[in-house]
């Protein structure tokens, strides 16, 4: 009985996703799903991400978190529309679910935007398990993470298009060996596109970039007027 409850409550959610992904796919809209767990660098790399891509690309931000506004309060400074959803109303929920995203995007002008960017609650596990009718998947995993996350926690790293490894500057200071970050990522999803960067520094940054430009051209074309 309970696994019937389960399967419908994920095949409700996965039928808001479809629906979602036909609306994006009519309005000519990319929209990736950012994950990680708490503190890896999203917002960060966001804030950089959308000062870098806005000049070219309208951008909608939907962030999610259990509680405050305080990441939504930060990317608004970036000048693009920002929907915060907070899941502690509805039950405190660890990741954003189809039917959120929804309403989050019922508050975005839709007919104006080439891309939509998700941050989801920070989670290395439950947010790998919903769709949310997204383009892309997204995974950041940060150096004081520790290298073994991929193996520990490999559903996120087999469902993400591409992972981030992220705070390269702080290698000095730790005692760990970054190549073994890849290492780990790539057993567990050897097809991934990855990224090594430091969203403080701007290193490793512009491929990170021009890979965003180039999926969100490949589904918006060449952008609406
Ligand atoms: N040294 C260093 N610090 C970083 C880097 N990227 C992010 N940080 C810092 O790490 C902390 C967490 O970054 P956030 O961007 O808030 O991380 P997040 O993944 O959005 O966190 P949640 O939304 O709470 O899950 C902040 O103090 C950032 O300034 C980096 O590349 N290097
Ligand atoms: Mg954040």
């Amino acid at each position: 009985m309970e696994i019937k409850v389960v399967k419908k409550v994920l095949g409700v959610n996965d039928a808001i996703a479809e629906d979602i992904r036909k609306l994006l796919k009519q309005k000519n809209i990319f929209m990736f799903n950012m994950m990680s767990s708490p503190g890896a660098g999203k917002t960060l790399i966001l804030q950089k991400s959308v000062a870098a891509l806005k000049k070219d690309l309208r951008i909608g931000i939907i962030v999610g978190d259990i509680c405050t506004t305080r990441d939504s309060e930060r990317l608004a400074e970036t000048g693009v529309p920002v929907v915060q959803i907070n899941t502690e109303p509805f039950g405190g929920d660890c990741h954003l679910g189809a039917n959120l995203i929804s309403s989050a995007l019922a508050e975005l002008d839709l007919d104006k935007l080439d891309m939509v960017i998700v941050e989801n609650v920070g989670n290395l596990v439950c947010p790998a398990e919903f769709e949310i009718g997204e383009d892309r998947k997204v995974v950041v995993l940060s150096l004081p993470e520790g290298e073994d996350k991929p193996l520990k926690y490999p559903l996120m790293f087999r469902v993400a298009h591409a992972a981030i490894v992220n705070k390269l500057d702080l290698e000095p200071h730790l005692d760990l060996d970054r190549k073994t970050f890849a290492d780990n990522i790539r057993k567990i999803h050897p097809a991934i596109t990855l990224f090594e960067m430091s969203a403080k520094t701007g290193q490793g940054f512009e491929p990170w970039i021009k890979w965003l430009k180039k999926e969100a051209k490949a589904k918006s074309g060449a952008g609406k007027n």
